[in-house]
């Protein structure tokens, strides 16, 4: 869109905040020789979190932003104390965001106040003191924090609203919007004047109704031809369609221009905009008379159609046109309860929160490294699967006393199960992350000069 106030699709790049470590430590008080331990744990990383708000109708925020960042946790202290947990980063976007990672949908923020977490804190991590086991009073490593989940994501906003107000430039939908909400538009008798969408509430009865006011279509549109037809992804979710058009104007050639130019909007992008209600309204009554009225009732009869006439600028028939879009939306909703309950059932177990894409479990590829030592080539087995190296992240390879603690942890690991498949043999190398294993009997340890 033109207007640079007015984005609606970004790309930015969300990261949790990172665990805090654990701590090692141990007690020290006066007379006892040697005290348990007591090292704290980390506090776990704040999460990123998108929350749709009413009050936007712009991704602009985040055009010159593109990193956000949740706090990380705090690393455990000695004494027991534990780190404090990082402070979720909530970002305002408007309703109707779409959320997509890697082109697919992950989450639609589609009412006011819907929280979606996008990236989720690293867990903080464990102090030592709950490594102790009876045989081992004193262990002297603690877990590391997780890192905070770091994603790229596309932000792509299709505004909602009840009722799109669609017709030719100068019809007059910024004027009507502009009398029947608090919305206050661009108005002008030049074409175009409007040139991104305009949301406006207008109360009916106590029913709060999202209009919105789009840019004006002229022949050709679908082409490029005046201000394209980029902007219909906004009249997407609209429930019905107001087809303003101005009674002075040629309005049988007009009411069938902005048909055609729907009509193939439709077609190139695989949806169905036509299938909406339409409601007819023939503006500027104003200036028009009765006979041209009548004209005009005659001919949308024709085509079973039972036009409003109003005129924006006196407000006259407006509170009807009002009440009949009311009626119109009431009765969909009616018609649509069956369904709509079905729709939300269908979410709740698919889009929820956050669709995770899964992710293979575990993938083992042979590669060959020359071992400066031996002299020759040897095999690595390198390991993908993101819970061994989850574990082998979050503790310290140069730490025996971990090294020992992680392997009595992957002992019957579904991934070193697989290399022994793929036919590891002793002595073998492994890769997990950027860390080399050799495989031993029941264990796996690393060594340095590899690295
Ligand atoms: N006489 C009369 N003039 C009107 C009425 N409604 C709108 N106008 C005038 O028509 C011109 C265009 O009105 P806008 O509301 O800007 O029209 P629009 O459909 O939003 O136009 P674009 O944004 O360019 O697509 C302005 O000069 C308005 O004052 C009406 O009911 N009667
Ligand atoms: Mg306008």
């Amino acid at each position: 869109m033109r207007d640079i106030n007015f984005i609606d699709e970004v790309e930015i790049v969300v990261k949790g905040g990172d665990g805090g470590d654990g701590c090692i430590s141990f007690r020290r008080e006066k007379y006892v020789p040697k005290g348990g331990p007591n090292g704290g744990d980390g506090g776990n990383g704040g999460n990123v979190i998108l929350k749709a708000s009413k009050d936007l109708n712009t991704l602009i925020d985040f055009r010159y932003q593109k990193y956000y960042k949740a706090q990380d946790g705090e690393h455990g202290k000695g004494k027991g104390a534990n780190g404090k947990d990082g402070k979720d980063l909530v970002l305002l976007v408007p309703v109707g965001t779409l959320v997509y990672e890697n082109g697919e949908l992950v989450a639609d923020l589609d009412y006011d106040g819907k929280e979606v977490v996008v990236a989720k804190g690293g867990k903080g991590g464990r102090g030592n003191s709950h490594f102790v086991t009876p045989v081992y009073r004193a262990p002297k490593f603690a877990e590391k924090g997780q890192k905070g989940e770091e994603k790229k994501l596309k932000l792509e906003l299709k505004l909602i609203a009840d009722v799109g107000i669609i017709g030719l430039p100068n019809a007059g939908k910024s004027t009507l919007l502009s009398v029947i909400s608090n919305a206050k538009p661009k108005i002008a008798d030049y074409p175009f004047t409007t040139i991104v969408p305009n949301l406006g509430v207008a109360k009916v009865d106590y029913k709060s109704i999202v209009f919105i006011d789009l840019p004006g279509i002229i022949q050709g549109a679908h082409e490029g031809k005046g201000l394209g037809l980029f902007f219909l992804k906004h009249f997407q979710r609209a429930k019905i369609f107001l087809h303003l058009i101005d009674i002075t104007s040629d309005y049988k050639k007009n009411y069938k221009i902005i048909r055609k130019e729907l009509e193939i909007y439709s077609k190139e992008n695989g949806i169905d905009l036509l299938s909406k209600p339409e409601l007819v309204v023939l503006n500027k009554i104003d200036i028009s008379n009765l006979e041209d009225i009548k004209k005009a009732k005659k001919y949308f009869k024709s085509k079973k159609i039972d036009p409003i006439f109003i005129s924006a600028y006196t407000k006259r028939n407006i509170n009807e046109l009002l009440f009949k879009v009311k009626d119109l939306l009431e009765k969909l909703e009616k018609d649509n309860n069956i369904n709509n309950q079905m729709i939300k059932l269908e979410k709740q177990n698919n889009i929820m929160d956050y669709k995770v894409i899964s992710l293979n479990p575990t993938l083992i590829e042979v590669q060959s490294i020359y071992d400066k030592y031996l002299k020759s080539n040897r095999r690595v087995f390198v390991i993908y699967d993101k819970d061994l190296e989850n574990i082998i992240s979050r503790f310290d390879m140069d730490n025996i006393y971990a090294v020992k603690y992680v392997n009595k942890i992957i002992k019957n690991h579904r991934a070193i199960k697989a290399a022994k498949l793929k036919g590891i043999k002793l002595g073998e190398l492994l890769k997990i992350l950027d860390k080399y294993f050799v495989y031993q009997e029941d264990s796996i340890l690393p060594v340095d000069y590899l690295n």
